[in-house]
């Protein structure tokens, strides 16, 4: 039987500055721009593998093993889009443009607790869905169609998502600003808080805050324009004072626009806070920035760090926050590096 078949790994991205809001539901156009960090697929990536075949008899899709329905307007979005640009490339036949897809797709960390777990399965399922109907050009602005974030894991190194000002999305993309190489030195440290699903999902926490948030519109017009600027600068100067700053500083205004956000959206924990702590005594004491942290929608922590003072954090952070798997709340290390 005919069978054409793909697979890819996508790697998760750790925003500097926040994505939090969006100006349009159904098409992902962000209120904001963003930038991350795409780490290393060797540690936390998504794999998925696309086929489509003359034999499948409807469109069918796993997520770590387990049948999933394919009845979400998301996904649906995702693969109509590679859909259209795969018949105007006219690299398929209409025939094979008309066969099923099947869909098997998993993740190796924890899905949905905060650790941008949709945005490695779109990259993913967007790049391996272009890959198999040969489409050519960028697909950050398809996969932003099924997570906002997702656009931002087709790139490597440090990538910026432009919110764009076109009403249809069509310049709302993620560009490269340097690849990994230029900051060889820059490490990732992912402190697992709690791998445990999280009590309000993106989608509807960054709904609320645009319905209510006088923060969240101060952060837009004029705190996150003024650090997209200075972060950039600092990444091509490999200034990590400066950098790390302004991600902390982002991490804690992102969270105080979910704390102004009524009913508020919680994601930081105990844990969480303590972590950041004891990141600002690390940095007192050594009388300069060791680290820098930052937190998504959960309280898991990600810290940025060059690789001289990775061993150095893991102690401290060790020695204050013992490994205790019958708390419910704990932590685990794993030094990443960006990938290109
Ligand atoms: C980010 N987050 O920039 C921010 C920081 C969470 C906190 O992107 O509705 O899962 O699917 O577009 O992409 C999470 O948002 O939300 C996110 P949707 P998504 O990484």
């Amino acid at each position: 039987m005919a069978v054409k078949s793909v697979t890819c790994v996508a790697p998760v991205n750790i925003a500097v500055i926040k994505y939090w809001g969006k100006t349009d539901e159904k098409l992902i156009i962000p209120l904001n721009d963003s930038l991350s960090g795409t780490l290393h697929t060797d540690h936390m990536c998504a794999k998925t593998t696309v086929a489509i075949s003359s034999k499948f008899s409807k469109d069918r899709m796993w997520l770590n093993g387990t049948e999933e329905s394919l009845d979400n307007p998301r996904l649906l979005a995702c693969i109509s889009e590679v859909k259209d640009r795969a018949r105007s490339a006219g690299k398929l036949t209409e025939e094979e443009l008309q066969w099923n897809v099947h869909i098997c797709s998993e993740n190796n960390f924890p899905t949905a607790a905060g650790l941008a777990s949709s945005a490695a399965g779109y990259a993913c399922l967007v790049y391996a869905l272009a890959m198999l109907y040969k489409i050519d050009g960028d697909v950050s602005v398809i996969a932003r169609r099924g997570s906002g974030s997702a656009c931002r894991s087709i790139y490597g190194g440090f990538v910026q998502w432009i919110a764009g000002t076109n009403p249809n999305g069509t310049d709302s993309i993620a560009q490269q600003i340097v690849p990994a190489s230029h900051w060889p030195e820059m490490r990732v440290l992912i402190l697992v808080v709690s791998d445990s699903r999280k009590k309000t999902s993106s989608t509807s926490g960054m709904q609320r805050s645009c319905e209510n948030s006088e923060l969240l519109k101060h952060r837009v017009a004029k705190c996150v324009p003024e650090r997209m600027s200075e972060i950039t600068k600092a990444i091509l100067k490999k200034d990590f004072e400066t950098f790390a700053k302004i991600t902390m500083q982002d991490s804690n205004q992102f969270h105080a626009v979910c704390l102004d956000t009524y009913p508020p959206c919680v994601y930081m924990n105990d844990v969480s806070h303590g972590i950041a702590n004891l990141i600002h005594t690390i940095n007192k004491f050594a009388g300069r920035t060791v680290a820098a942290y930052t937190y998504d929608a959960g309280p898991n922590a990600c810290l940025y760090l060059l690789e001289k003072d990775v061993p150095g954090v893991l102690a401290a952070v060790n020695h204050v926050f013992h490994t205790d798997t019958k708390k419910e709340e704990y932590y685990r290390g794993l030094s990443v590096d960006l990938v290109d």
